[in-house]
Formats: structure tokens, sequence, C-alpha cells
């Protein structure tokens, strides 16, 4: 059992990832953090919440906010075009009845590192600022983290936000260079993998079969997890990329729990702060062997696998299994 904290910035596949991880039977959620991107801290956090309540985890897992911007930059603005008004497709929850952590994320992943010293994988799927902050505040917890697996960067293709970079990056790359820099044993789940990662109509197809209709907090997330996929088909058709949805932050739980779904190289991996035209790019030297590296990179995905793992994990079929 794999024991994690999970970061995200909540919409469509933060969301995903959440549910992915609730109900995986390899991995033990010790606690959730939120921060901007997709959107606002304060609505990440409520969607977090939300997304918890519907999918009935057995113990309560603890949700704690942090950044409400970049390290040094201005605040920016939600990505609507992608993830609705709300970063959920502009799903409609009830209020959760969870309330948030009265400790800060970063001092929540700083204490949880330090009671448990070499045990917990961080698993950040959003922008890179609270670690960065965690870093700054106890730099002891550099040597306590099991691994660090992030959803970001782009190293052998293009950007996505930007030609040369991926969003996660851009969003903060100040803090991105912070954890880049930090010594932290890193495998970095980006575009080069999770662009591989497309989920479609057929994959949708099957795990609506799968999944139970039973109570009503059954019922519910399956209505979610249709709305929520079916907003990001139509947000890639609008965007020109087809139906499907790539399923970034999910491949980055997907990682944690069988590393065979992915296929690495290691790299030396330095993040552009300055760059005229590169801000948030994740670069290497891909001339000779790397002599020091810092990052092992998913470059390819066993796509057959991952998803039937993914699709059997939502719909409950290992528990159905055990
Ligand atoms: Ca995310």
């Amino acid at each position: 059992m794999k024991r994690i904290i999970l970061d995200v910035d909540t919409g469509i596949d933060d969301a995903l990832s959440i549910v992915y991880a609730i109900k995986s039977k390899e991995i033990k959620l010790e606690g959730i953090t939120t921060g901007f991107g997709n959107v606002s801290a304060e609505q990440a956090t409520l969607n977090t919440l939300q997304v918890i309540e519907a999918a009935q985890p057995d113990e309560e897992i603890p949700v704690a906010m942090g950044a409400k911007k970049p390290l040094y930059r201005s605040k920016p603005s939600p990505v609507v075009h992608v993830h609705g008004s709300n970063g959920i497709g502009d799903y409609k929850f009830p209020y959760p009845k969870q309330e948030v952590e009265e400790e800060n994320a970063s001092d929540f992943i700083i204490r949880l590192l330090n009671e448990n010293p070499h045990e917990i994988t961080l698993v950040f799927v959003g922008r890179l600022t609270n670690l960065a902050i965690a870093l700054k505040k106890d730099p002891t917890i550099i040597k306590k983290v099991k691994e660090l697996v992030l959803m970001g960067g782009a190293l052998k293709r293009p950007g996505n936000v930007t030609p040369w970079a991926e969003a996660n990056i851009y969003g903060d790359p100040e803090a991105a260079k912070e954890v880049f820099g930090s010594g932290i044993p890193i495998t970095m789940v980006g575009l080069d993998a999770t662009t591989k990662a497309d989920f479609r109509e057929e994959n949708l197809k099957e795990l609506l079969e799968k999944m139970p209709e039973g109570n009503s907090k059954e019922k519910q997330l399956k209505h979610f997890l249709t709305h929520i996929i079916q907003f990001g088909f139509d947000s890639s058709i609008k965007m020109g990329e087809g139906k499907q949805r790539l399923l970034h932050d999910p491949l980055a739980i997907g990682v944690v729990i069988n590393d065979n779904f992915v296929k690495t190289e290691e790299f030396q991996v330095c993040i552009e702060t300055e760059g005229t035209y590169t801000v948030g790019a994740t670069l290497t030297d891909l001339r000779r062997p790397q002599t020091e590296v810092n990052t092992k990179v998913c470059l390819d995905v066993n796509r057959k696998d991952f998803f039937k793992h993914f699709i059997d994990t939502l719909s409950n079929q290992h528990a159905l299994m055990s």
C-alpha cells in the first residue's frame, strides 16, 4: 500500500484522479492539498471536498488549502474553456459536509513528512507552489519525501499553454525550479506521456457498463463522472483535438500504483524562468548521455493496461474481485 499526499487544483482531470486514488486498493490517501491553477484555490478546495463526498471513502480524507497565487507572479484567471466556470464542467453538487482543515497545505505537508519520514509519496497534479513553500519553510523534508510524482512538463514535445511550456510548470515556473533543483527524487508525468492517454468514447462506454447502479451516492458518482468526461470531450472537440479526453492527472496516480504503465528515461531536467518565449519550459541536454540526473521522465504509456486498471478501479471491479 503506497501512502500518498495528493496536491490538486481541482478541475476535470484532477477530479478523476481523486476518485481513482480513493477507489484504488493500492493507495492510501493520507490527505489532499489544494492550490490555484485550473480554478482559484477556494474553488479547488470546494470542488475537492465535493468530489471526495461523491466518492465515499472509507475514512475521512483531510483537505488543506494552500497557495492562492504563484510564488512571485500575479494571480492568473481560471481556465474556463477547458474546465467550465466552476472547474468541474459546471456540475452542481450539494454543499459538502466535510470542512477544510485549519492547517494550510504547506504546513500539512511538512507535518506529515516529519511524522512519517521516508513513507510518503507526494503526487502533485497542479502547480508546484505548495511544495516550494514547504521546502522553504522546512528544507529537512527533502530527505523525508519518499518520491515526488508530478504531472507537468514536456521534454521532447511541444507544450500546451505555450509552444514550449506545459500548464502546471508555466503556472509557477519559479516554484518548479525550486522543486526540480531540490534533490527530491522526481518522476515527471508530462505531456510526452499524457498525450498518449487519450480516453475515448469506447472507454467511457466500458466504464459506464461496468459501474454499478447501486445506491443514490453511487448513482450520483456515475452521473458526475459521465458529465465531466462528456464535458471534456466537448471542450477537446472545440479546441480541434477530437472527441477524447487526455487523462493527465489520473496517469500520475497510475504511475504511483504501477510504474509498468509507463516507460521512463532519466534526465537532468531544469526549468526556464526567464526566456522571452520559453518561460515554463522543461529543458535538458539531449546531445549526450546524462552524467547527472534528477528526474525519471515518462515518455510512453501502456495505454491498454492503464485504462483497464483505471476503469476497473473506478467501477469497483477490483473490490469485487478481492
Ligand atoms: Ca490538475
